[in-house]
């Protein structure tokens, strides 16, 4: 734990201080108050206390491998350049076999995570998501699949004619281990009318969320903000985010996502600052005192954000990823992928012990052969 003492240059951040000293829950005054504040030192300062009480020097990362299956998508968010429409150019939709060999190409005994998130395809059956799940877990039985955001699985839902609870229990059944945070967006109506108007709303996001969680699904939650959603908008998706963790406790890990909006038709907007990616951590750490873990993505913050964010209340990077096509059809210059020993010198050079984690945050321990050093 720091040795410094707290000081802040704005008054503002006093009272809050003490509260998150004496472990007292910040309300929506105070989140407010946070992401008003430019003393981004002092609110780095209380974020990295949180974040050293709950999980000390440790930050967590994974070797996992995303899987796209298709981008065509019935949706047209504003937000997105990923999806497009049937016989689009550019538009594509894995056969079965292509995606279980999309998992394999990028494999080693290393890979310990399928991430798997598509558009919302009005032709697919159901049957076709049964299979692909099986499949990676008759091919991988080790590794762990999360897949689906609750906007997909809405609407497979839909598509199956069945209700949201037995979509799940299906999904559980043929293999699905976890569920992305994707599509929560922003859930205030105003916003989500603008950049995502096709989707299922805040409160259907949440809805499906929970019962997730009631059937034994861990999941994660994102926040897309630098786009159009002001202050109050980020307090409320927090706080109602948090209200759900209480009642439930299955969310895992909250992920600020940085707009990208280039080949979108938000690509007038700015792109976000280092200043708000690192406040947009920190605000959040502070925020969701019941959410174990807080994930600076490195895809979307580059690595060197993500790395200084680690400083400033987040605990985790993701992972080897792979191969990224959302945020790279949005203008992302990241690489696609990073090293097993890359994201393992970013850590050690933030001063951070890395902890290589599955899915469900238990440590991985593996020794270094060739397999570990190549991935
Ligand atoms: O829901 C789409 C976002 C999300 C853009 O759970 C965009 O571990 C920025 O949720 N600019 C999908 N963002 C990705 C996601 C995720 C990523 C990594 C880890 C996890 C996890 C989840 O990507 C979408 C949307 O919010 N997105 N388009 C864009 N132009």
């Amino acid at each position: 734990m720091s040795a410094r003492p707290f000081q802040t240059e704005d008054s503002a951040l006093r009272p809050l201080a003490d509260k998150v000293l004496a472990s007292t829950r910040l309300d929506a005054v105070d989140a407010l108050a946070l992401y008003r504040s430019a003393d981004i030192l002092a609110i780095g300062w209380l974020a990295n206390h949180v974040r050293e009480r709950l999980h000390g020097d440790r930050t967590y990362f994974n070797v996992n491998r995303h899987i796209n299956p298709t981008n065509v998508c019935v949706a047209a968010c504003r937000l997105c350049a990923f999806g497009r429409k049937k016989d689009a150019p550019g538009s594509y939709t894995m056969a079965l076999e292509v995606a279980w060999q999309t998992a394999a190409s990028g494999y080693s005994e290393a890979v310990t995570e399928f991430h798997i998130v598509g558009g919302l395809h009005p032709d697919l059956p159901f049957q076709y998501f049964l299979d692909l799940i099986s499949g990676l877990k008759q091919r991988f039985p080790g590794v762990h699949i999360k897949a689906f955001t609750m906007v997909e699985i809405a609407f497979l839902a839909k598509i199956a004619k069945l209700s949201l609870r037995d979509t799940l229990i299906q999904l559980k059944e043929a293999g699905v281990d976890s569920l992305p945070g994707g599509g929560a967006e922003i859930f205030t109506e105003r916003v989500r009318h603008i950049i995502c108007d096709h989707k299922i709303d805040g409160q259907q996001w949440l809805d499906t969320a929970r019962l997730a969680h009631q059937l034994g699904l861990k999941s994660n939650a994102t926040m897309l903000y630098g786009h159009i959603e002001n202050d109050e908008d980020r307090v409320d998706h927090l706080l109602k985010l948090r209200a759900l963790q209480d009642e439930t406790g299955g969310f895992q890990t909250f992920i600020p996502l940085a707009f990208h909006p280039a080949n979108t038709p938000l690509q007038h907007l700015s792109t976000t600052t280092g200043f708000l990616d690192i406040k947009s951590i920190a605000v959040s750490r502070l925020v969701l005192d019941n959410f174990p873990h807080i994930k600076a993505y490195w895809q979307m913050m580059t690595p060197k954000i993500a790395q200084i964010a680690q400083r400033f209340g987040a605990d985790d990077l993701d992972g080897t990823v792979i191969e990224e096509k959302i945020y790279h059809d949005a203008g992302a210059t990241t690489p696609q992928g990073l090293r097993r020993q890359e994201l393992i010198r970013l850590i050690r050079e933030a001063g951070r012990e890395p902890v290589e984690r599955d899915t469900l945050y238990r440590p991985v321990t593996r020794t270094e052969t060739s397999v570990t050093v190549a991935v």
